[in-house]
């Protein structure tokens, strides 16, 4: 997959060095790509904002900034990316695959013949960010992500993208970032550790809190590991029973019981038809 972040502040993405995203980076399963957004203002203060039309407090981020950034950042990738190691976006880079160069990224999703990036605006007033749009996302060869600072984005920005590409608002929680990095950051890993070959363990993810299946509106119940006793808190002895059947039937038990303490609303959305007689009983 390719990402490509237009931001003031690139050097925030640091942390997508690290870790699990750092090692699907370095595979070339996750190819990200920064750019300063200021790269593309004429002025010599290099601004990249202005005051609100219709008053009120705060500044918005200008129209034609963005527009040139993301026109530049969208050619570039399609011409092969400019700077220079990384492998170009799939689809663009069928001369590429067709020189056959191996193990790089672009040559991973050199399938389909994509040509645009979806295009996602964090902002508080967006669409919920949820797992189900994490598993959507993780489909996509190419996310283009557009995070804001000040009062947001110029609107006419997303009208004129919207007409030429797929482009989602985006909130990750009810509450106000100083900016949209930060939320970046949080939908590229929930993103980033869905796509084949990031994790270790693909059944994992298939038993997260919210996946669609089993754990669809549940919340993961406890885990345990050695010793079986600490600070005279025993591990539950079911789980020492080595009886699968049993042991499965008590995490979703669990699994139900959390769900009903901490996030009441999410049962009531469990579907009636997949819970059994047992269910009803927690
Ligand atoms: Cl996506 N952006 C900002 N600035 N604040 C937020 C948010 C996004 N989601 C929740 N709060």
């Amino acid at each position: 997959m390719r990402v490509d972040i237009i931001s003031i502040f690139p050097e925030y993405f640091a942390p997508l060095d690290v870790s699990l995203m750092g090692k699907a980076r370095d595979r070339g399963i996750l190819d990200i790509h920064l750019h300063q957004l200021r790269d593309w203002t004429h002025d010599v203060h290099r601004t990249v904002d202005d005051t609100p039309y219709g008053g009120g407090p705060g500044m918005v981020m200008k129209p034609e900034v963005w527009g040139e950034a993301i026109d530049a950042v969208i050619a570039e990738a399609l011409a092969g990316g400019a700077d220079a190691a990384g492998p170009s976006v799939p689809g663009a880079g069928e001369a590429r695959a067709d020189l056959g160069v191996p193990g790089e990224a672009g040559d991973e999703a050199a399938h389909e013949g994509l040509l645009l990036p979806r295009m996602i605006v964090p902002t508080p007033s967006g669409r919920p960010f949820t797992q189900e749009v994490a598993l959507e996302y993780a489909k996509e060869p190419w996310l283009l992500f557009a995070p804001a600072r000040y009062e947001g984005i110029d609107s006419r920005v997303m009208a004129e993208y919207g007409s030429r590409l797929r482009v989602d608002e985006v909130s990750i929680g009810d509450y106000v970032l100083a900016g949209g990095e930060a939320a970046v950051l949080v939908m590229v890993e929930a993103v980033g550790r869905l796509l084949p070959g990031v994790l270790g363990n693909a059944a994992s993810v298939a038993d997260d809190s919210f996946a669609p299946g089993a754990m669809e509106n549940l919340l993961e119940g406890p885990v345990y590991t050695k010793p079986p006793s600490w600070r005279g808190h025993d591990v539950p002895e079911i789980l020492l029973s080595g009886h699968h059947g049993k042991i499965a039937r008590w995490r979703r038990d669990e699994a139900l019981r959390r769900t009903a303490a901490k996030r009441p609303e999410l049962l009531a959305r469990l579907d009636p038809e997949g819970l059994d007689k047992r269910d009803r009983q927690v």
